[in-house]
């Protein structure tokens, strides 16, 4: 590997984050010691990082902070740990094990991200060897799944057309795979594996793809299959949009540089919306991951995490740039694109059968939460549920759950199952809650300034009547909430988003694209509750009055003037 492949091509001195990369000797730093070590549940912040790569955060439960300061005790440290599963695809087994690693080793809940992963929030040092092993023995793996490698690859879980989804979702495993880090740490630490002496003499612990360094910030892959863009395609650093023509998978559109985090207050910071380059066919899906996540890796700013990821490569640098340096480093040239539409990027609820003449049924999971409640046993039911279960569980980009590939005569008995355990296709709910999202925030959250998944039921409970007078009920509206500007629910592409400022303070956003096409803008700064309301009171009832047939929320408070059109991330602020 050439040196330019270990640097930034960027000259400006490297950041602390990327010196750590440089020593860990390909993400081992001292982990395996620091995981053993029984005098503190914290590990150090070096490790930490490395941690990342390995699928887990130190965190500490910030409802208990005051008090243990108080007492003069550490914070109670604990482990996120991410589970990912390309797709969003997974086995009742696997299931079956991360519902008892919850129970076991985490807070006792699952969590369903907006990546189509698993999250469990509670885990503490002396647990985390066992819960990953235990991870890996079902075929699943954390690895990868946080850290500035290429996450968990998102694909549309239509189960629609299910023959083209069967090919798109093979192909997002064959992506994830190719960009797996290869270096063996994470075996020699969580499973045992013999410890190569020095790993920098051996062919088999170089990093092919990432080199030593990995790369400047986090990457994203999504493939949307539409008219579905269920994966944000335009948020993801990287996506692919499947062309399907004749019933068949022809290919796929190629968008880039889309990402959703931003500061506040940082107007060099802003959420992008991804731009499409050109058309590939299926096979050449794999040269373009690689390539441009090798133009990410030595073209990324090494110096300011903030300014690092791909979207500030592209826009920086120009989108001529990027694809002249993709036609070099791949010998060809991408096609021109070929025409597409979207029309939502939402779930679809309830039962569907797919063209294998199976059922799936698509359940609301408010926020991907999943846990029991008095009269909602949420979590007991879908363990029921993978007890008999034939098929598969797919994980929704909105955080939701499908119970896909239910032969004919199963149906009846998943059916009584959601019935007796009282788990719902939110058919009961307003439109505009089976279109929200919210992330997951405080208490884990090192990073939340605001509540945001234990808030976001409670607001919407509140804007019900709202809808209810107006007679919105029945109209899907997107609406999303985040505790920070880090964007994890991607607000920035929601027709109303909520992003958080202060405990109970607010930013609030109007004007994205119905199907995550077209970024929204902000409406009013630093707002409560008793604002938010009154504004969304207005909003409501001028909508319900003036909207033109079949126009969408978003594209009203453009016309009505409430908010100006964004048609890039560089207007975002302006
Ligand atoms: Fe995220 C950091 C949770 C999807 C942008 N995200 C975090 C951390 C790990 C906080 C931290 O760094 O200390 C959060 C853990 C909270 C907790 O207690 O669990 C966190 N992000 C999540 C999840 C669980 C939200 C959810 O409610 O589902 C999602 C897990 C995805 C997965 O399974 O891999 C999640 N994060 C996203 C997305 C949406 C997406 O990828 O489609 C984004 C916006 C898209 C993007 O990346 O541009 C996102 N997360 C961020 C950022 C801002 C990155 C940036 O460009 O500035 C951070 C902060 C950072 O990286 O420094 C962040
Ligand atoms: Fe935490 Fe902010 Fe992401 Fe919400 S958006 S999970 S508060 S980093």
């Amino acid at each position: 590997m050439s040196e330019n492949h270990l640097l930034s091509k960027n000259s400006a001195p490297h950041s602390d984050v990327e010196e750590i990369k440089k020593r860990s000797n390909y993400l081992r730093g001292s982990l395996l010691e620091t995981m053993e070590d029984r005098i503190t549940a914290s590990i150090p912040e070096d490790d930490n990082r490395l941690m990342k790569h390995h699928g887990s955060y130190m965190q500490d439960d910030r409802d208990l902070r005051g008090e243990r300061q108080k007492q003069k005790l550490e914070p109670a440290y604990q482990f996120m740990l991410r589970v990912r599963a390309a797709g969003g695809v997974v086995t009742p087994a696997q299931w079956l094990m991360m519902d008892s690693v919850a129970q076991k080793y985490a807070n006792g809940t699952i969590r369903l991200t907006t990546r189509q992963s698993f999250q469990l929030h509670g885990v503490l040092k002396w647990d985390m060897k066992k819960t990953i092993r235990e991870v890996n023995d079902a075929m699943l793996s954390t690895l990868a799944a946080c850290g500035d490698v290429n996450r968990n690859v998102m694909c549309n879980p239509n189960p629609y057309q299910s023959d083209v989804h069967g090919e798109v979702y093979e192909l997002a495993g064959k992506i994830s795979s190719h960009l797996d880090p290869k270096s063996r740490a994470y075996y020699e630490i969580w499973l045992d594996e013999e410890k190569v002496a020095d790993s920098r003499d051996f062919d088999r612990e170089q990093e092919p793809i990432y080199g030593p360094v990995y790369l400047p910030r986090k990457f994203k892959i999504g493939i949307a299959v539409p008219p579905s863009n269920d994966v944000d395609v335009f948020s993801q650093d990287l996506g692919f949009i499947a062309i399907v023509e004749n019933g068949r998978l022809a290919g796929f559109n190629v968008s880039v540089g889309g990402g959703m985090g931003m500061t506040h207050g940082d107007p060099k910071t802003y959420p992008q919306v991804g731009q499409v380059i050109g058309f590939i066919t299926p096979d050449q899906i794999i040269d373009v991951a690689e390539k441009t996540v090798t133009i990410q890796r030595d073209y990324g700013d090494r110096s300011v995490r903030k300014h690092a990821r791909f979207k500030y490569t592209i826009d920086d640098r120009g989108i001529d740039w990027f694809i002249g340096e993709l036609t070099e480093r791949l010998s060809w040239k991408l096609q021109p694109a070929r025409p597409f539409h979207f029309d939502h990027n939402g779930d679809r609820y309830g039962w569907v059968k797919g063209s294998d003449g199976k059922w799936h049924l698509t359940l609301f999971i408010q926020n991907g939460r999943v846990k029991d409640e008095e009269g909602y046993q949420l979590m007991t039911g879908l363990r029921e549920i993978a007890k008999v279960h034939g098929g598969d569980f797919r994980l929704t980009p909105n955080q939701n759950l499908i119970i896909a590939g239910v032969k004919s005569q199963q149906k009846k008995k998943i059916e009584e199952l959601v019935q007796k355990y009282g788990l719902t296709d939110g058919a009961h709910l307003t439109a505009l809650v089976r279109n929200s999202m919210a992330c997951v925030a405080l208490p884990t959250c090192g990073l939340a300034m605001a509540e945001s998944e234990r808030y976001m039921p409670e607001l919407l409970n509140k804007i019900t009547p709202i809808l209810e007078e107006n007679g919105l009920s029945e109209t899907d509206i997107v609406i999303r909430m985040t505790g920070c500007p880090n964007g994890c629910a991607r607000p920035a592409l929601a027709e109303i988003a909520f992003i958080g400022k202060a405990p109970g303070r607010y930013n609030m956003y109007l004007g994205g694209g119905f199907a995550g096409d077209r970024l929204n803008k902000m409406y009013k700064e630093n707002i409560g509750e008793a604002e938010i309301l009154d504004s969304l009171r207005q909003l409501l009832a001028h909508y319900a009055k003036e909207r033109n047939a079949g126009e969408h929320f978003g594209d009203f408070a453009i016309r009505a003037g409430y908010v100006k059109e964004v048609r890039s991330g560089q207007e975002f602020h302006a």
